[in-house]
């Protein structure tokens, strides 16, 4: 495709191919109806660091209590890891969680993270083998939501898989059960995911987590509109929407949207969207399950239940589950 010649001079030294899908999906998104973004755009440098400040918010109880259930019941999950498994993390973003079941995990063959960002991968590879200087890392460079091989090396070891954060919550039901498919065609019969599950529960609870007092999300929200202007010559007035949190609790997930205060035109690259007031734009789903439901979306997407555990309170739940032949 071509870049609109109306394109800051910072959007058109960004790759090409990337800025212009992230155009093109922008114009698609605002084009739509209703509006809608999509929210792996919230990841820019700015939104990356928004996203570690949400993950310590009193309000956000997700990555907290997922790291108690990775270090309090470590030594079980550890359990359904065959011994010299090699251990294929999908999208490894940070690598706090995974160092928590590491230290679990001594009869580890090999880690193997995968992401989309080729730089970022293997950074993280280097500081890991500082501290785990036995453990080999062979980092895929690949989108883990499209069919991708292992590497050679691993073959005829035992698989796992990890897939923690709740980032399965992202994809709506159908989506994420294809997508757990996806990950059993990767990893073979037999292997072993261990994946985080945010669960279903009190409406309050919820939308607290994704509307925090200090406004942190809100800001996490209203940056895809600033990433919009800043790198697709945008000129959208960041004060002319809101953010807006509810639990939609017929389809069981948290929505994030923009929603527009007043009737207005915005431009993008060069495009108009108009906007009526109150208007929203669509930019996230966060999927809640309760233990039952996962493990039924799980069953579809051909994959048994061996354990799940959760913390004392119900909030978050991280399932060991087992690829059916
Ligand atoms: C990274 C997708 C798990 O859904 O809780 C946090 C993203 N959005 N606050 C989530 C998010 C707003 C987060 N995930």
């Amino acid at each position: 495709m071509t870049i609109d010649p109306r394109l800051s001079a910072d959007a058109r030294t960004l790759p090409l191919p990337e800025n212009g899908l992230f155009l093109t999906d922008v114009w698609d998104g605002l084009g739509a109806t209703p509006k809608t973004l999509s929210a792996k755009y919230f990841y820019d440098a700015a939104g990356s660091a928004l996203f570690e400040k949400i993950t310590v918010l009193p309000e956000y109880y997700p990555t907290r209590t997922e790291l108690r259930i990775l270090d309090e019941r470590g030594p079980e999950i550890a359990a359904h890891l065959p011994e010299g498994a090699a251990l294929v993390e999908f999208g490894s973003g940070s690598t706090v969680k995974l160092r928590r079941l590491l230290r679990h995990l001594p009869g580890l063959s090999a880690y193997v993270p995968v992401d989309v960002s080729a730089e970022f991968l293997h950074e993280q590879a280097e500081v890991l083998k500082g501290d785990f200087p036995d453990l080999p890392i062979e980092p895929v460079a690949a989108d883990f939501t499209r069919p991708f091989a292992l590497p050679s090396s691993l073959s005829g070891r035992p698989l796992a898989g990890f897939f923690p954060g709740s980032t399965i919550g992202n994809f709506e039901p159908a989506e994420a059960a294809r997508l757990l498919d996806g990950f059993g065609r990767i990893l073979g019969e037999g292997a072993t995911l261990i994946v985080g599950v945010d669960l279903v529960k009190d409406r309050d609870v919820l939308e607290a987590a994704y509307d925090d007092a200090a406004r942190v999300t809100a800001a996490f929200n209203l940056n895809l509109l600033h990433r919009i202007n800043r790198e697709l010559a945008g000129d959208i007035d960041l004060d002319s929407f809101m953010h807006r949190a509810v639990f939609n609790e017929a389809e069981s997930r948290i929505e994030m949207h923009l929603v527009s205060r007043v009737a207005q035109t915005v431009h993008v690259a060069g495009r108009a969207f108009a906007f009526t007031q109150g208007e929203s734009i669509h930019t996230e789903n966060s999927c809640k399950y309760t233990i039952a439901s996962f493990r039924a979306l799980a069953a579809r997407a051909g994959w048994s239940a061996l354990d799940a555990w959760t913390d004392s309170e119900g909030l978050f739940s991280v399932h060991a589950l087992r690829r059916m032949g």
